[in-house]
């Protein structure tokens, strides 16, 4: 007994000493009490035991204690921004994510991956914006004054003229324009351009008001439909992981000569009934860049050829993850944002 109150002063100073107040459990002073138990006689074997397991019990006291007088970074920082108060309990404030820090929302992760995949490919990446003008909208996209096909895109403007982009080609003239050099250089250009559109839409399952776009340009010498078809079908089978039935049928968009819309085959859980319609689901337009939109950004169209998309970002993670209705992205539902 007397060894170990003598350990246990020892044991203090040099608890004292450390920096890392929990290396004292590592003692080698206090091992030795440990290895000794097997050297007492048997009928002082239990006391003796008692007693190391007493001393070891109050090291740990004396870690607690420093640890409390000392932990300024273990008090819980007070969010001034939060809607409760600081006494409301924790059953009444509502349910917070795990960490309390959220999540990504399921569109961002995606959107990601999408980048990377293109940059992957050699695209550069660039953003659109939340208002743009006529210019760019239609004019540059040779949908001249009073060209039926405005009426298409169900565009919201206000008084002073000013549009909520309805697609991301509002940028091709942008960005076609920003990189012309490339050309000069004997590269092409390959851009895309992720971002929020918006359009006055009768909403269901696959319309919605606000969504996302990418487009892509890639302009350069020589380029036909084939590297269309290729550059679309390798970007769909590596963002899927399969390979894909897909279908490309002629359309009409007034930027792109020819012009095509390209679909996947729409999974059951997206299908209302069993018809034609249903069979396909819609993932983007496309086409060859007419040669009026190239001359709009300086380039010369007897020179230069390139193809253009515009691809419907939520409809393929609702296909990805068999999410049945596109309004609960922006829903702010927390119970469909969890499952992310
Ligand atoms: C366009 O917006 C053209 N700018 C695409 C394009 C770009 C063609 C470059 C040629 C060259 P469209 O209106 O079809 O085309 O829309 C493209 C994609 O956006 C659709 O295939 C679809 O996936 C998605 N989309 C369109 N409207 C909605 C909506 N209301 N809600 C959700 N996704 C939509």
């Amino acid at each position: 007994m007397k060894e170990i109150e003598k350990a246990r002063d020892e044991l203090r100073s040099e608890f004292e000493s450390l920096a890392d107040k929990k290396l004292v459990l590592r003692s080698v002073k206090l091992k030795a009490l440990f290895d000794g138990i097997k050297e007492i006689e048997p009928d002082k074997r239990a006391e003796y035991g008692k007693a190391v397991n007493a001393l070891k019990n109050e090291l740990e006291a004396w870690i607690d204690e420093h640890a409390s007088n000392n932990s300024y970074a273990e008090i819980e920082a007070i969010d001034v921004t939060a809607p409760w108060d600081i006494n409301t309990s924790s059953d009444e404030k509502p349910r917070i994510l795990t960490s309390d820090r959220g999540s990504k929302h399921p569109l961002r992760t995606e959107i990601e991956l999408i980048i990377n995949i293109y940059q992957r490919m050699g695209f550069a990446v660039e953003e659109s914006r939340e208002i743009d003008d006529d210019y760019h909208m239609f004019e540059s996209l040779n949908f001249p004054e009073g060209h039926p096909a405005r009426d298409d895109y169900d565009t919201f403007m206000t008084d002073e003229g000013l549009i909520a982009p309805a697609h991301t080609s509002t940028m091709q003239n942008r960005v076609l324009r920003k990189y012309a050099g490339n050309l000069d250089k004997g590269e092409p250009i390959a851009v895309v351009v992720p971002d929020r559109v918006f359009r006055n839409e009768d909403l269901d399952a696959t319309h919605e008001h606000t969504f996302y776009q990418i487009e892509g340009v890639y302009v350069g010498k020589g380029v036909t439909v084939g590297n269309l078809i290729a550059t679309l079908s390798a970007f769909m089978n590596e963002y899927f992981g399969q390979e894909l039935k897909t279908k490309l049928q002629p359309f009409y968009f007034p930027f792109t000569e020819p012009s095509f819309e390209f679909a996947i085959e729409r999974p059951d859980v997206l299908k209302k009934d069993d018809s034609e319609e249903q069979k396909w689901l819609e993932l983007l337009g496309c086409g060859m860049i007419h040669p009026n939109v190239l001359k709009s950004a300086g380039i010369d169209p007897e020179v230069y050829t390139g193809f253009a998309w515009g691809n419907g970002i939520e409809r393929m993670v609702m296909m990805k993850n068999q999410i049945e209705d596109i309004r609960h992205f922006e829903s702010g539902n927390l119970k469909f944002l969890r499952q992310f």
